[in-house]
């Protein structure tokens, strides 16, 4: 069943529609925080009084900006990125980069509003912003990779600042360009300041564990789902998709508690190995050689390569999109309840189609939205901030045990908003409503602004 706007809401969403034409992921992604919204203004009037809901919708600040480089022939390329600096009630505007030809005005913002209320689920002091640009970074030198960083940052790095914006990766956009981004800020603006980027190498001020966070805080995160349903982990036959930080991070942790991981991919298609994904295998492929997961197959025998395929074909019991938005449709929902899936939890932003949520709901599974499952990332860089702030740096395992309890939180305040809003056992309405109580609260208390 589609699920209806309430009479305050409709006209709002109508509006962001009109005001923002041909952005869809951006509509879809506000229409089902809005959808959970409906019994948050009734309890607190004051959210409507002050048009909180019309001011969370539009970002305070949207930056547009042309970045020229050269390849290694010296032929000129001109791309466009984009800093949307979305609500900075809690924090600084706090966020990732992402590299990838698809990156349009639509997918900063749809990314910005979801960093909104997802760093306010961690209970940390960052405001949400996102960016990136349509560049492919795909099969380009490392020498052109850090051109274009360096230019981007040439206009960047005006509007950022450690206590106004702070950028991390996100698709494309690892340590490697972490580094050029971060290097060519501190020669624009002759300051060492650690804290205005996030995801650094270790040698650098970069935090341990925040390279695992993302993968290891889903994870955390669908135990978290299993443990309040009786269950766990251990023995659980899981899919990842993507191949990326976040998916082998996925895997390592899924596998360190028990469970067997049997496919994940790429952009290309997918392998399937029963016996158990064999990861380092997966990290030398496509972290040090950066090359395609077909690979995989083509070295280990005993694994299927299917060129085009998606992992929610594969019959499991957990399944964790980690590769990107709207990976996951009805069809791929309907095919994973009925072969038996019992919890999805997402690594990715809004890999879910809404008619995919509305199957797992239906179903009855228990499904962690984004928001809420892969807050771990974003939580650890701003540990990450906070060993900046005070010149320090943690071991891997305190780093891990904060990140750990991060998502404990998480999954314990959206279950309990869950049931306090009449919804148990739904995280989407738990997530939503808990994110937006935080950030609206403060919007208030900070006037107009
Ligand atoms: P990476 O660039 O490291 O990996 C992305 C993976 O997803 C790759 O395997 C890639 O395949 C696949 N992928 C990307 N775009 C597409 C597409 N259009 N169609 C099919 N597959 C695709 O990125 P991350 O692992 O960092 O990010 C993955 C997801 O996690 C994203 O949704 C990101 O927003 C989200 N996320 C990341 C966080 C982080 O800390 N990095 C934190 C929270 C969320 P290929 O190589 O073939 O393109
Ligand atoms: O989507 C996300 O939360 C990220 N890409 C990480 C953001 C961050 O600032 O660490």
């Amino acid at each position: 069943m589609v699920r209806t706007l309430d009479d305050t809401l409709e006209p709002i969403f109508q509006d962001v529609l009109h005001r923002n034409p041909g952005e869809a992921e951006f509509h879809q992604a506000v229409r089902e925080v809005l959808e959970s919204l409906g019994p948050v203004l009734v309890k607190h009037p004051e959210f409507a009084e002050h048009k909180i809901i019309q001011r969370i919708c539009e970002p305070e600040r949207q930056i547009i900006f042309r970045v020229p480089w050269q390849d290694d022939k010296g032929e000129t390329h001109i791309n466009r990125a984009f800093r949307v600096q979305f609500n900075s009630a809690l924090g600084p505007y706090k966020g990732g980069m992402r590299f990838h030809p698809s990156v349009y005005l639509g997918i900063v913002k749809f990314l910005g509003f979801e960093q909104v209320f997802k760093n306010a689920l961690t209970g940390l002091p960052i405001g949400g912003g996102k960016g990136g640009s349509d560049f492919n970074p795909k099969g380009r030198s490392d020498a052109e990779v850090m051109r274009f960083c360096q230019s981007l940052m040439t206009e960047m790095y005006r509007h950022l600042g450690e206590y106004t914006d702070v950028p991390a990766g996100d698709i494309g956009v690892g340590q490697r360009e972490v580094g050029y981004l971060f290097g060519q800020y501190k020669r624009m603006t002759n300051r060492y300041e650690s804290g205005v980027f996030t995801g650094k190498g270790l040698d650098w001020g970069g935090s341990r564990a925040r390279k695992e966070a993302t993968g290891f805080g889903a994870v955390y995160f669908v135990r978290e789902m299993l443990r309040a349903r009786n269950m766990d982990l251990e023995g659980k036959t899981c899919v990842v998709s993507g191949a990326g930080d976040v998916a082998i991070h996925a895997i390592e942790k899924l596998q360190a508690l028990g469970a067997r991981v049997i496919a994940c991919s790429d952009s290309g298609g997918m392998i399937v190995d029963e016996h158990g994904l064999e990861l380092d295998r997966i990290r030398r492929i496509k972290e040090v050689e950066r090359r395609r997961i077909h690979v995989y197959a083509e070295e280990q025998s005993r694994a299927r390569y299917i060129k085009g395929g998606t992992v929610w074909t594969v019959p499991c019991e957990v399944a964790l999109p980690c590769a990107t938005q709207n990976e996951l449709n009805g069809e791929d929902a309907r095919r994973l309840v009925e072969n038996g899936c019992i919890a999805v939890a997402e690594g990715a932003n809004m890999p879910t189609t809404p008619e995919g949520i509305r199957l797992f709901r239906d179903a009855g599974i228990a499904y962690g939205p984004g928001k809420a499952a892969n807050a771990g990332g974003v939580a650890t860089s701003a540990l990450e901030m906070q060993q900046n702030a005070s010149r320090d740096s943690w071991t891997f395992q305190y780093t891990e045990q904060r990140l750990e309890e991060i998502i404990c939180n998480i999954h314990r305040n959206c279950h309990d908003t869950a049931v306090e809003f009449g919804a148990p056992g739904d995280y989407v309405t738990g997530a939503n409503i808990a994110g937006f109580l935080k950030v609206g609260h403060a919007m208030v208390a900070l006037g107009l602004i």
